[in-house]
């Protein structure tokens, strides 16, 4: 397993400044610091799952929760004509951030295929 500790968690903890819009007792929803799309926000479990490839049965309702609450923040962010949610997995997938996130881009048409 890669070593939990990211910026992410620096985020979380408040070490390191993030424009947050969403947070619980799970979750943590902050923009991306460089934004793909006029609407770009990331949103992550407070638990350091590394990547996809890593959560496990345990982490069954967090998963879920975490979907729903894309869901939420993307209708919050006034994403009223669609968006695209992204996750990607290990270096191949792009991952360059080892701790679980998924992506909300929106505020233009998106395309595909990705590159
Ligand atoms: O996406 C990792 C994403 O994390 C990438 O879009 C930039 C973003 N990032 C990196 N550092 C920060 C900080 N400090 N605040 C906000 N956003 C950040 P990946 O799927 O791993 O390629």
């Amino acid at each position: 397993m890669s070593n939990s500790e990211t910026i992410f968690t620096k985020i979380i903890r408040r070490e390191i400044r993030a424009d947050i819009v969403y947070e619980d007792d799970l979750v943590l929803a902050f923009r991306d610091v460089a934004p793909q799309a006029p609407v770009h926000i990331l949103v992550i479990p407070k638990k350091p799952i590394p990547k996809l490839e890593e959560a496990s049965p345990d982490d069954h309702g967090l998963m879920g929760h975490l979907l729903l609450k894309v869901k939420q923040v993307a209708q919050e962010a006034g994403l009223t004509n669609g968006y695209r949610v992204v996750i990607n997995n290990g270096s191949d997938g792009g991952q360059t951030v080892d701790h679980l996130h998924i992506h909300i881009l929106g505020g233009r048409a998106m395309q595909w295929p990705p590159g």
